[in-house]
């Protein structure tokens, strides 16, 4: 599918990833350290599991592990990880939300299917449910929603060519207009900001 792979998101998408040279030793540093700590000798997903949840809820995780897994071998090379914490917390909102959209396809089809719509709205309502905490989110507004009637009004509306499967464009013509995967999305800024604290910047060309 449509799916840009990480090795060559620069080409695909018209954008530079510009990263501080003392950036990239930090980076380099800790994911190091961080293969060093796994029992597999590789960053696999039990090494970056007490790294991302919490914040990340549990269910969550291989989701998570499986966007930055951009070559499907089962552990995330250093390439795979600065790739994917440049696309999840400092892209554009495109490109966050094409990282988003990796996360909830769980059988990685590129293409997210009714089950896996309804798996993302509830996991993105329980996110929204969790944050409301420190923000002016009426909790009955977010428990009168329901995940099964949210999925089925995304597919109706943006499924465009009605095959039951929404694709990654489709989801982000969705997503950009909603509010719902906001809170998800500077969730998974927060991952970034307390486990990686590294400043790429990602600068249109
Ligand atoms: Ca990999
Ligand atoms: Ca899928
Ligand atoms: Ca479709």
């Amino acid at each position: 599918m449509g799916n840009t792979g990480c090795s060559p998101c620069a080409r695909h998408t018209k954008l530079i990833l510009v990263v501080e040279e003392a950036d990239i030793i930090e980076l380099e540093k800790r994911y190091w350290a961080l293969q060093s700590q796994s029992k597999s000798g590789r960053v696999d997903l039990d090494t970056l599991r007490p790294l991302i949840s919490p914040p990340l809820p549990v269910d969550l995780v291989q989701g998570l592990f499986n966007a930055f897994d951009e070559n499907k071998d089962s552990h995330i090379d250093l390439k795979e990880m600065a790739c994917g914490l440049s696309a999840c917390c400092r892209g554009p909102k495109a490109e966050r939300l094409k990282f988003c959209f990796k996360i909830f396809d769980s059988d990685r089809d590129g293409l997210l299917s009714r089950n896996e719509v309804e798996e993302m709205c509830k996991s993105l309502l329980s996110v929204r449910r969790e944050s409301r905490v420190n923000q002016e989110i009426d909790l009955e507004d977010v428990e009168s929603l329901d995940p099964v009637a949210i999925a089925g009004d995304i597919l109706a509306s943006h499924d465009e060519d009605k095959d039951g499967f929404i694709t990654a464009e489709e989801f982000q013509v969705w997503a950009v207009k909603n509010s719902l995967p906001d809170e998800f999305s500077k969730l998974l800024f927060q991952v970034k900001a307390v486990k990686w604290p590294i400043s790429c910047r990602l600068l249109s060309s």
